[in-house]
């Protein structure tokens, strides 16, 4: 009897450590903002961890401040090798989540690093389909006009600047796809050698969150945030009637279809507001950081 009871509670005990493995949420990693650094993520972080007992956060805390203007590539190649080590040490996957330039910068780790672990990526109000606007402009060139800066981002030297990377100017399309050697390979508008990896990186998520809002004011059209954008006209097509969408050139049907894929429209945020709202974090981040 004695023996049965001791087997009776060790198995209670190997029951409540397996129930405990169960519901272990997996690490986050938050990648910061153009001009951020880590530490302007911390309010995400404790409050996922005060919904999320003992989720596990890292802040990415590399291309902080102006060094957030070095070149994407240059920045999806670092940011994705210390990505990649966290990875290592929880092989049953992490979740992504990047705001502002960050979630495009993470897009870029997704792509590029096709062999990730990620279940749910979450892009905060970030410039998925590009950017073309005067307020975001001049915060890095105050003096720089709209309509004039294709001719400084659409040159060799300009494309040494995160922003002329997705800068999308709908009047010069054509230089955009000449120059850009960052957007448009990402959206496998330009097919190359990595068309198919890039878009297994994406094909391969559980959990696509675009969230994103009209009241942004930075990013522009903010539909960008949805993976809308302007037509030659600067009207705004949906990320439904985009081109890459349709042909699935980089698996953003592929997760809509298959139910993977979740859009946010919210309004009464301005850009510097998605990171600190409360609401938005408990909302619509954490319930999908299981
Ligand atoms: C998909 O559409 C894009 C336009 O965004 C085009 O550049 C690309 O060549 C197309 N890819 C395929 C496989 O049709
Ligand atoms: C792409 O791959 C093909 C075949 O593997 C190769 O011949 C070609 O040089 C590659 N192009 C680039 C730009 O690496
Ligand atoms: C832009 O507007 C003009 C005139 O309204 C129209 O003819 C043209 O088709 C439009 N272009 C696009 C890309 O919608
Ligand atoms: C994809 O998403 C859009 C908008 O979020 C939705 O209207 C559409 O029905 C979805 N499904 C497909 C297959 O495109
Ligand atoms: C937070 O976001 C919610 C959802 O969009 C919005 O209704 C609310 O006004 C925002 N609150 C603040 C303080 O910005
Ligand atoms: C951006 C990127 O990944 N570029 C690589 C694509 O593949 C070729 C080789 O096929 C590399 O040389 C590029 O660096």
């Amino acid at each position: 009897m004695g023996c049965y009871v001791r087997n009776l509670i060790l198995f209670y005990i190997f029951l409540a450590s397996a129930l405990c493995t169960c519901v272990a949420y997996k690490p986050v990693v938050i990648v910061h903002g153009v001009l951020g650094d880590g530490n302007t993520m911390k309010d995400m972080s404790d409050r996922i961890n005060e919904l999320h007992p003992n989720t596990k956060v890292y802040l990415v805390d590399r291309f902080e401040g102006w060094s957030s203007l070095r070149p994407m590539w240059h920045q999806v190649l670092e940011v994705g090798a210390d990505i990649m080590k966290i990875m290592a040490f929880h092989p049953d996957g992490i979740h992504l989540i990047g705001y502002s330039q960050g979630g495009l910068l993470a897009r870029g780790v997704l792509e590029y690093f096709n062999f990730h672990n990620v279940h749910t990526f979450v892009s905060l109000s970030s410039p998925q389909g590009g950017q073309y606007g005067t307020k975001f402009l001049h915060i890095f060139f105050p003096t720089l006009a709209c309509e004039e800066a294709y001719e400084l981002f659409y040159s060799v030297v300009g494309q040494h600047t995160s922003v002329g990377n997705y800068w999308n100017d709908p009047h010069h399309q054509d230089l955009y796809l000449k120059y850009s050697v960052f957007l448009p390979y990402l959206n496998n508008e330009i097919y190359s050698n990595n068309s198919s990896n890039f878009k297994s990186g994406i094909t391969k998520l559980k959990k696509m969150v675009l969230i994103g809002g009209p009241d942004d004011e930075v990013i522009t059209p903010w539909q960008s945030s949805h993976f809308g954008y302007f037509d030659a006209n600067e009207t705004v097509v949906e990320m439904t009637d985009q081109p890459y969408y349709k042909n699935d050139s980089f698996g953003l049907l592929t997760l809509n279809k298959s139910g993977r894929l979740q859009i946010f429209e919210l309004s009464g945020n301005t850009h510097i507001d998605w990171h600190i709202n409360q609401t938005i974090i408990d909302d619509y981040i954490v319930p999908f950081l299981d």
